[in-house]
């Protein structure tokens, strides 16, 4: 074992010694699973201690490379052979009252989606791209640096966001089974923060005013009684443990200490992905060991997969050491042709998904049944 294998190890010995809920999710003293969202955590936390992560894949079953909104196919179901244990979805233009979110798939959809994932036995997790509250344009129109100043001070804005963040809440609250039973899922709000290509993002505002943000939704949410959600937080790529902590909202608002990595330029940037991807988790890891939280690589992916194997090659022997319970794929858009993230039947990465498919560590739907 060289001194890094062993810095890991030790911290993923650290981090298995239980696994801490937020505020809401878990009361101090409760049994680890005494709620549903405390059994998703509990079933995330066991899967991370069996040397296992859960797949999870973005609008895997709404849309893929050659489709759109036919029922019961997916991209990783036609080639891997199963579905994502983990269906993300994004609920940006919900907080317009829009029916379809930002990439056009329908919140009814998802809401149904939700459900089907979790009688199947897996779990959903969301992200969230709203629109700008001061100047109406999209997340990325960071034209203005003040809106979350004003979020925090400007009672027009204020109101704007409360009533988005109570529309959210409602959709939350609305996720249930056949019994009527909220569905726990994950929420990673106000995403790669670390970086600057979101109006919330880091030349845009302080820590604090990035803390006020979270703190205003989380108080909306716990107001409007949700409890069917694990907390997400997911900085872009960072260097060090100081820079993953800068805009911590703080360990009871967080259940799950993620981070978004992406590789860029194919070949061209393969020392640089692997570097940010090793320092990022290592950072993030040393980050959920001292608080007892779950580890997750939030978003990762190799845009057209230019590598056909990158998956066993690239991906994997980077992530295998780490005490991750899951690793999320981003979508395959059907309008984009470049634009997919896990192999679609016929593609050339298909035989390299598969033999990811196969390996013990990965967790697909029908085996994370039975976490
Ligand atoms: C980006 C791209 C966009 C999409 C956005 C929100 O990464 O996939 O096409 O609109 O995410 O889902």
């Amino acid at each position: 074992m060289n001194s890094k294998t062993f810095f890991i190890a030790a911290l993923a010995a650290l981090a298995a010694t239980g696994v801490s809920c937020s505020r809401g999710t878990a009361a101090q003293g409760e049994a680890p699973a005494a709620t549903p969202v405390a059994e998703l955590a509990a079933r995330l936390d066991s899967l991370s201690r069996a040397h296992k992560f859960a797949v999870g894949h973005h609008d895997d079953t709404a849309y893929g490379h050659t489709w759109k909104y036919e029922n019961g196919r997916s991209d990783m179901l036609e080639t891997a052979g199963d579905y994502p244990a983990i269906m993300s979805w994004d609920l940006g233009m919900l907080e317009l009252g829009d029916s379809l979110n930002l990439d056009g798939v329908p919140f009814a959809l998802m809401k149904s989606e939700v459900a089907a994932q979790a009688a199947r036995g897996g779990a959903s997790t969301f992200s969230w791209h709203p629109r700008n509250p001061v100047t109406g344009g999209d997340s990325w129109d960071c034209s203005d640096s003040t809106v979350v100043a004003r979020i925090l001070a400007d009672s027009a804005v204020m109101a704007r966001y409360d009533g988005w963040c109570a529309g959210l809440a409602d959709f939350f609250n609305a996720l249930t089974d056949s019994a009527g039973t909220r569905i726990p899922v994950i929420f990673r709000p106000w995403h790669e923060m670390t970086g600057s290509w979101f109006w919330w993002g880091a030349r845009f505002c302080t820590p604090d005013q990035y803390r006020g943000l979270w703190k205003r939704m989380r108080d909306t949410f716990d107001a409007r009684g949700v409890d069917n959600v694990l907390w997400a937080y997911s900085p872009d790529r960072v260097g060090s443990v100081e820079a993953y902590m800068e805009r911590y909202p703080g360990d009871d608002m967080v259940d799950i200490m993620g981070v978004d990595v992406y590789h860029f330029n194919g070949e061209e940037g393969l020392d640089e992905y692997r570097r940010a991807l090793e320092r990022s988790l290592t950072a993030a890891m040393t980050a959920a060991a001292d608080r007892g939280k779950l580890l997750a690589l939030t978003e990762t992916g190799s845009e057209g997969l230019p590598m056909e194997r990158w998956f066993t090659e690239v991906l994997m022997p980077v992530v295998r050491p780490f005490p991750v319970s899951y690793v999320t794929f981003w979508r395959n858009a059907h309008d984009k042709p470049q634009h997919f993230y896990v192999p679609y039947p016929g593609s050339p990465a298909e035989a390299d998904f598969k033999a990811f498919h196969a390996d013990s560590a990965t967790v697909f739907c029908r085996e994370f049944k039975n976490f």
